[in-house]
């Protein structure tokens, strides 16, 4: 019998994908090698469970998704683009006003890709760092919700690797092949950037994760959706719809995780969030180890942005291929000509602002748009903190503080932003990243909870369920 995959069917899409031969040729070759990769990198050990999974279907604002139970090498990875906005304009850089392109401008097109492959090589790669999880997972809910985030990255692995096949080509389908066999964490063939190759051992980490991680996700995304670009655009407008869940999942799974660890400890009696033996024999998670895990997932996301100060950044500006966070709401020219940003440097004495042109200071803009964002979602915890009545607060480190790329590479700092000698910095650096004990001990809690409606001890419940269901929905059969 010849079986032949109806890619129209199989993918739900918006881009005409039957009538264009050249590429749906390439996507048959392509789909084989991603459904192997799915089953041999994605969630360990439940390829076979139905999980109450929603799958984009349209871009209609009102509904463009479907729930229903699915089993997530079946899940319909679908290729969707936010609608075509008719007379776009370049908003930004030296082509400002000009009509947006819908074809690959020929004298941008290798830093193009490079935007797009780096773009699509985080998507795998994170779905590669959690792939243990499921074993672990705090309940169902959790459970399903983390593979709603891992088969969402994957779909936008496959809005990336449309962009390579229909425009670029051959070296689009290698760029694409390629993005098949580099693996999180490999020494041979790692991905690209270096947070994607960290580990994601634990469910905290996790939580961590799609709070800070997915968050550059966010940001980069929002530059990259004003691209000129139009079909970059369109892709990473409908993707940042499905962002905003990845990130609901981690400021909610921290928050309910400090939630319970607050409870547990007014239900002990216990004030001093630094009675931190007293507190994990309760079995939940002590506070102090929840800001050592925040320093850490901050500088390392903050490394994501690149050098504050970036020719790379300045030239995909100019070319109008990635603009700043909210570029069309910002009130200035949108080129950047003779304006100045503020950046902070390792000076003299201690760090000291300076201002640099503003083409070459986007990465350091974006950044700190970014931490902006955080110390939004980090005020919300600090409710659910004060809401108990226990003294403390958690705080974002500073931008120096543990960093491996950019101005403060070669420098040391403390969470609080003093400057630090290599042996002050030596000598007091376990006290700010999560120790070995702290990983023992969080790891120690990762015990299975897989009764519907249950969770383990060291999370409280969430508020609502997912898509209305009530508290003891089986949003997972395990096979
Ligand atoms: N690790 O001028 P520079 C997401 C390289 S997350 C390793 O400083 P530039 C997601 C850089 O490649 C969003 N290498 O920086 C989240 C360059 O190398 P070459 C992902 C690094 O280029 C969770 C050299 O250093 N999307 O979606 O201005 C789950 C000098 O570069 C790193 C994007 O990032 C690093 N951290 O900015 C799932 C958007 N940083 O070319 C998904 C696309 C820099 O000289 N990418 N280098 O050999 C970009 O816009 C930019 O490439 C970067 C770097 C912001 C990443
Ligand atoms: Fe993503
Ligand atoms: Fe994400």
């Amino acid at each position: 019998m010849n079986f032949q995959v109806n890619y129209d069917d199989l993918i739900p899409n918006n881009v005409d994908l039957s009538s264009d031969q050249r590429l749906m040729r390439a996507l048959e070759q392509w789909h084989p090698g991603y459904i192997d990769w799915w089953k041999a990198m994605g969630p360990d050990g439940f390829q076979e469970a139905e999980v109450y999974l929603r799958t984009a279907v349209s871009v209609d604002s009102k509904g463009w998704a479907r729930f229903g139970y699915v089993k997530m090498p079946e899940y319909r990875w679908g290729v969707l683009l936010a609608p075509q906005v008719e007379g776009r304009e370049i908003a930004f850089g030296e082509h400002k006003g000009e009509p947006a392109w819908q074809e690959v401008p020929g004298e941008y097109r290798a830093m193009l890709r490079r935007l797009i492959v780096i773009q699509g090589d985080t998507e795998p790669a994170s779905v590669e760092q959690q792939r243990h999880l499921g074993a672990t997972a705090p309940s169902l809910y959790d459970m399903r919700n983390l593979f709603q985030v891992n088969v969402e990255e994957g779909r936008h692995l496959w809005a990336m690797v449309y962009l390579l096949q229909k425009y670029f080509g051959r070296d689009g389908r290698e760029e694409a092949a390629e993005l098949l066999m580099r693996r999180s964490g490999d020494e041979d063939k790692p991905r690209m950037l270096a947070a994607f190759n960290a580990p994601t051992p634990d469910w905290l980490s996790f939580f961590m994760f799609t709070f800070f991680t997915d968050r550059d996700g966010k940001m980069q995304l929002e530059s990259l959706a004003q691209s000129g670009f139009d079909p970059l655009s369109r892709s990473c407008r409908f993707m940042l719809t499905e962002e905003a869940h990845h990130m609901f999942v981690g400021e909610s799974g921290v928050s309910r995780t400090i939630q319970r660890t607050c409870e547990a400890m007014k239900e002990a009696g216990i004030e001093d969030p630094y009675d931190v033996d007293a507190i994990r024999a309760l079995g939940v998670i002590d506070l102090p180890t929840l800001q050592r895990k925040a320093n850490l997932h901050l500088s390392a996301t903050l490394d994501l942005f690149g050098s504050e100060i970036s020719t790379n950044a300045a030239n995909a500006f100019n070319a109008g291929l990635k603009g700043r966070y909210q570029e069309t709401k910002i009130d200035d020219d949108h080129q950047l000509r003779d304006s100045v940003y503020e950046v902070l440097k390792p000076g003299e004495n201690g760090f000291e602002t300076e201002d640099v042109p503003a083409l070459t200071a986007l990465n350091a803009r974006l950044r700190d748009d970014y931490v902006d964002d955080c110390a939004k979602g980090v005020g919300r915890w600090n409710k659910v903190i004060a809401r108990t009545g226990i003294d403390f607060e958690i705080t974002l480190p500073h931008v120096a503080f543990n960093r491996g790329i950019g101005l403060f590479s070669d420098c040391h700092a403390s969470p609080a932003g003093e400057p630090l000698s290599h042996a002050e910095w030596e000598a007091a650096k376990s006290a700010w990243l999560p120790s070995s004990g702290d990983v023992e001990f969080i790891h120690s809690l990762m015990k299975p909870e897989r009764r519907p409606g249950r969770y383990a001890a060291w999370i409280a419940p969430p508020k609502v369920g997912i898509d209305g269901k009530p508290g003891d929905f089986e949003y997972v059969k395990i096979a």
